[in-house]
């Protein structure tokens, strides 16, 4: 049997396990990135763990999350996280060089390698037929240090994509589609790997856009072949030697299949609060709208400011629409002012942000009450604008770029006949903003730089024999990590500050979590189906467990988050049978005995309601590791247990 182009890059990088469905695999990691947001605990970890030098082929910190320097914290961060890579053998990309996936894949992705990184959407470098997953900081501390990256080995999920877009549907229009067909939980414990005719029409660019949102389905990665296209991208940013070809064998075998004609989809928008609910554009022409934000690392390629750029040549920006456009890179940015097309943006009322996540993860720009907001980013949730009863639409750069001319929810395809982009062979190459690390023999002179934002992390506990504590919050289906950890100008400079950032957490739920959960000196988390769905911080992890969670019972955990509670000792149950979720109310007594021995084997187990009487059955589906990390109380003690 052949095998598929992700198949072929796991096998390539095999370390532990097998290769079949369900079963753990330890990966050997080429690359590795981390974000600011992300990045100091990332470090901090990489620190307590005492290895020198990074051992990865190529790691690369990234400062484009904290951006808003509103008070001392964030520049601290900047600072730490500038020296800290200087020392250890990492790359130091500056604030201002650009948003971490764009910038990555512009310079360093590379076709058939392996790539983690502290943030979700690091499959984005799938775009150019690279396995990249996203992870919590510790698993990318880990992997700095040359240890393995562990995955369940997932199933492949072909899409067979054929013919080519029509004028003014774009990328983003395909990913919208495929959520639409699959939903927010439909990629878990899949690779989604682009097949069919219609690869050939993509750039790279546009592949990312695809992958980049394949972490909205909970997928643990998506990927493209590496052919033609990949080697034009590639030559254009004079990285032609980084080239390989890769493709799936003819006779690969694929887990699931479904096909997209790429000629038949129209402009599409995924209503609030889920990116997965998804309705046509047309269905939603000439509904009022105050804002549209342009960028992010979905949308933010040369390629798609070019084409904002040209829709609104000459045009101007409706008056009751604030638009902004952020750049994905300096690269990008540099070009635009080249080219002219900044001019065109600029003119045409655009107020323009630097190359950051900015608005994306609420920093700054938020809408005004109530105000409904297009945007051509990957998340939609509840708040993460910063404006609590604000309506965000993702939508495409095109579906942006004609409403922000209208004023109103606007079908581009109407439009007639979309110019043509015609993007240069050669894109401005300047990688100055990227810091090389300082020489071996050199690094005694370097010195860390702590500002007192930085405080210490929170140690996991060794599950207790008996678990008896209350169930402090109860919430429902498809909770986010922007629920239980949100983001914005206000919360993310604390992001190496966890108990200030204990504060802030869930209060999007209930304002009064914090200070009860402080009250009762912890408990236990109940959620529903896809708990911790969405970014891959871990301070939704770290946070609970400084506020003395021990477990989090649910119907079903996203991949990323339910790593993130195990490497910090926190215990994630599964509840065997959903409909039992009932049983429990908040403030409810509750039992496990045996808990440590349950943990220590992984054997499922009885839940007790001590008010009711009433047990559900929960399940404890780890593997070897994963137990021995539960047992030492969490990853960091577990790694330095190893030696
Ligand atoms: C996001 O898009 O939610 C973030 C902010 O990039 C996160 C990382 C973080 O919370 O710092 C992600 O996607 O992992
Ligand atoms: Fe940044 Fe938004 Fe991309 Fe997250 S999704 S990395 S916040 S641009």
């Amino acid at each position: 049997m052949g095998y598929t182009v992700a198949q072929k890059i796991i096998k390539a990088h095999l370390l532990s396990g097998e290769m079949r469905v369900g079963e753990e695999i330890g990966l050997r990691i080429d690359q590795t990135l981390t974000q600011d947001a992300t990045g100091t605990m990332a470090y901090l970890q990489f620190e307590a763990m005492g290895v020198k030098r990074v051992k990865t082929e190529l790691s690369v910190a990234y400062v484009d999350h904290n951006t808003l320097q509103s008070g001392f914290e964030n520049a601290d961060d900047h600072r730490y996280l500038q020296t800290v890579t200087r020392k250890h053998g990492i790359r130091f990309s500056r604030p201002g060089n650009g948003i971490c996936h764009q910038v990555h894949l512009e310079r360093f992705a590379r076709p058939g390698k392996t790539l983690i990184g502290s943030d979700s959407h690091t499959p984005t470098a799938g775009g150019m037929g690279m396995l990249g997953m996203g992870a919590g900081g510790l698993d990318v501390a880990v992997a700095m240090g040359g240890g393995a990256y562990y995955i369940t080995m997932p199933k492949i999920i072909k899409i067979q994509l054929n013919g080519s877009l029509p004028d003014y549907v774009g990328a983003k229009d395909v990913i919208l589609e495929i959520l639409r067909i699959l939903g927010v939980k439909g990629g878990v414990g899949a690779i989604i790997e682009y097949t069919g005719d219609g690869v050939k029409t993509l750039s790279v660019p546009q592949r990312a856009t695809i992958t980049n949102m394949g972490a909205e389905l909970g997928a643990t990665s998506s990927i493209f072949p590496s052919d033609e296209m990949t080697l034009a991208f590639l030559r254009a940013q004079n990285r032609a030697d980084d080239y390989v070809e890769l493709s799936a064998d003819a006779d690969a075998e694929y887990d699931e299949e479904y096909v997209v004609d790429l000629s038949k989809l129209q402009p599409l928008t995924a209503c609030p609060h889920s990116p997965d609910n998804v309705k046509p554009v047309s269905q939603l022409t000439g509904m009022k709208i105050h804002q549209v934000c342009i960028g992010s690392c979905t949308n933010s390629s040369m390629q798609d400011m070019l084409t904002v750029a040209t829709m609104l040549k000459g045009k101007t920006v409706h008056p009751d629409v604030s638009l902004s456009i952020s750049p994905g890179s300096k690269q990008v940015y540099t070009m635009l002012a080249e080219c002219g097309a900044l001019a065109d943006l600029i003119n045409a009322g655009a107020r323009i942000l630097e190359c950051a996540c900015g608005p994306c993860i609420g920093m700054g720009f938020s809408p005004q009450s109530a105000g409904v907001s297009l945007r051509t980013f990957n998340r939609n949730f509840l708040a993460r604008s910063g404006t609590a009863d604000a309506q965000v639409y993702l939508v495409s750069p095109e579906t942006a770029a004609a409403s922000a001319l209208t004023g109103v929810f606007t079908d581009p395809t109407t439009l007639g006949k979309a110019p043509k982009i015609v993007l240069p062979d050669r894109f401005t190459i300047n990688d100055n903003c990227i810091e090389m690390p300082i020489s071996e023999d050199l690094v005694d002179t370097v010195s860390v730089e702590r500002g007192p934002n930085i405080k210490p992390i929170p140690v996991g506990k060794t599950p207790c024999e008996t678990l008896a504590c209350e169930l402090i919050l109860k919430v429902g289906d498809h909770i986010t990590t922007d629920h239980i950890m949100p983001a914005g100008t206000k919360i993310l400079p604390y992001r190496s500050n966890v108990p200030k950032l204990s504060e802030f957490c869930f209060t999007v739920c209930d304002a009064e979590f914090p200070k009860r959960a402080r009250e009762k000196g912890g408990g236990v988390i109940m959620g529903g189906v896809n708990y911790g769905q969405g970014s891959s911080r871990e301070h939704a992890a770290l946070v609970p467990l400084y506020l003395g969670v021990q477990a989090v019972v649910a119907k079903s955990f996203a991949r990323i988050h339910v790593a993130n509670l195990i490497n910090f000792g926190i215990v994630p149950l599964t509840l065997a049978c959903a409909d039992d979720y009932e049983k429990f109310a908040q403030g409810d007594g509750l039992r496990i005995e045996n808990f440590r021995e349950a943990v220590a084997k992984a054997t499922e187990t009885w839940l007790i309601n001590d008010r009711t009487g009433e047990r559900a059955k929960v399940l404890l589906p780890f593997t070897k590791r994963q137990r021995a990390i539960l047992l030492a109380g969490g990853c960091l003690q577990y790694t330095k247990n190893q030696g």
